[in-house]
């Protein structure tokens, strides 16, 4: 018996609704930047509000996930939360083969109210796709509407990074990439029309990106981009590449700042996180790497310092993915890595100065999982922080490519410990090769909804393009 907004504490006042920014800065003090891209823990912390003024905003839930003190109250106790494997919602969508979704977002583009879908669309490879944006009918099905609203480009794109880039108000997309461009700049017109404005990205040498992140680095009210760059083709964790920060100009124009305002290093990087963890106005960072994770403190002017020796512990495992977040409700933000290569999710525990230590997580890692994005939200609807986990599975034989496995939902006790609950709440779980993820409130229940991409791997037989999760709310 379905009990959406049947259950005490409950009432349709209670579904997601866009809040005046002005109301979001004011419960969100600790905001670190100014960007807005729900649903990829890879850009958790970094995430604030202001900036985006359209049309094309976002809903709480999103910017739950962004780190937002905006709750849902907690789910009554006779309710009962499962996840329904609905991904018959993209119709026909769907996608040559060899095509690696490396991000999936869920944002409202086109200021309707209803989250829509953009499909970052890569390869193995250096070779190219076209990415996809599939909108939201309204009544949570989605119909793809690539050719018109998006520019004809054709690079291996990454992650994808949201926020007001170019000082309109409306929701724009920076995409890391790799090859020939550095990424995209595709600006929204406010009606969910994009057009390429790459050009205002620095010229930058071939490299693979794998990640991007939006920050106001310098207090200035601009997102400025940090660039996240590895070097696979000499995979050790001292030969990766240089990471990049372009300081914006207000108007979406990057200029390549990182010889005055980064450490030079050469790291194999996957992700930059971004929170004021050590007590300055300005945000510091993490840098995720495969091998040494990296704390860089910043000078209160956009400037940054390596302070890894005296604030983090000696790290070698393969990271992917990780997110900043105040975990245990103690006002201090911790830190979730994900790994890859048999290496299980690490926890680090910040002393509410920016000083980090490794403790047991109570995650413990599965044979061949490769954890390869993780994903902050309440999906149990308990008050407390989840982890959602996407599982490549083991790598293919001599290639980049992933052979499927099931990915988890962890449970948050709010103390910083975490519990696999999938079978409580989850169908079983397919042996996708699922690399990217994103949680938003497609059905309005006030739920989040779990949407997964898929990796390349063709050989894998029943693979959906995107896995959809839509919540259902049930008596017990
Ligand atoms: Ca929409
Ligand atoms: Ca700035
Ligand atoms: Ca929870
Ligand atoms: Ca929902």
């Amino acid at each position: 018996m379905r009990c959406a907004w049947s259950c005490p504490g409950w009432s349709p006042a209670d579904r997601p609704v866009t809040l005046p920014t002005t109301a979001l800065r004011r419960r969100h003090p600790d905001a670190a930047s100014v960007t807005s891209a729900p649903g990829d823990a890879s850009k958790r912390e970094e995430h604030g509000v202001h900036g985006v003024r359209s049309r094309a905003v976002l809903s709480v839930v999103s910017l739950v996930l962004a780190g937002v003190s905006v709750a849902y109250p907690a789910s009554a106790a006779s309710c009962r939360i499962t996840f329904r494997d609905e991904s018959w919602r993209f119709g026909a969508f769907t996608k040559p083969d060899g095509t690696s979704t490396n991000d999936v977002s869920l944002v409202d583009v086109d200021g309707d109210g209803h989250l829509d879908v953009f499909v970052s669309e890569g390869t193995a490879t250096f070779e190219g796709r076209q990415s996809h944006l599939l909108m939201n009918d309204g009544h949570g099905r989605f119909r793809d509407e690539t050719t018109r609203r998006l520019p004809a480009i054709s690079i291996n794109s990454g992650k994808v990074a949201w926020g007001d880039i170019d000082g309109t108000g409306r929701l724009s997309a920076l995409v890391s990439g790799s090859g020939d461009r550095p990424g995209q700049l595709l600006l929204n017109d406010g009606h969910g029309y994009f057009r390429d404005a790459t050009d205002r990205l620095p010229a930058e040498p071939q490299t693979v990106s794998a990640n991007v992140t939006l920050v106001d680095i310098d207090g200035n009210r601009t997102l400025d981009a940090l660039v996240s760059n590895e070097n696979p083709f000499d995979p050790s964790d001292d030969h990766g590449a240089q990471n990049w920060l372009w300081i914006n100009d207000g108007h979406g124009r990057f200029t390549d700042e990182t010889a005055t305002r980064l450490p030079q290093r050469l790291d194999q990087t996957t992700a930059v996180r971004a929170g004021r963890f050590t007590g300055h106005r300005l945000p510091d960072l993490v840098v995720i790497n495969r091998g040494q994770k990296r704390v860089l403190v910043n000078d209160g002017h956009g400037r940054f310092t390596d302070e890894t020796a005296e604030r983090f512990p000696v790290t070698t495992d393969p990271s992917r993915d990780g997110a900043l977040h105040d975990f245990r409700g103690a006002g201090v933000l911790d830190l979730l890595v994900s790994n890859s290569q048999n290496a299980p999710m690490t926890y680090y525990r910040n002393d509410g100065r920016g000083h980090f230590t490794a403790v047991p997580v109570g995650i413990p890692q599965l044979k061949d999982e490769v954890d390869s994005a993780i994903a902050l939200g309440d999906l149990n609807r308990d008050g407390h922080i989840d982890v959602f986990q996407t599982n490549a599975g083991p790598r293919s034989n001599g290639s980049h490519t992933f052979q499927g496995g099931p990915s988890r939902f962890f449970a948050g006790d709010g103390h910083g410990h975490f519990a696999d609950r999938t079978a409580d709440h989850f169908p079983p779980m397919p042996d996708d090769p699922s690399i990217s993820v994103a949680l938003g409130d497609i059905n309005g229940d006030g739920v989040q909804d779990v949407l997964l991409g898929n990796g390349s791997d063709d050989t894998i037989t029943g693979e959906v393009p995107l896995r959809l999760y839509m919540s259902h709310r049930t008596r017990r």
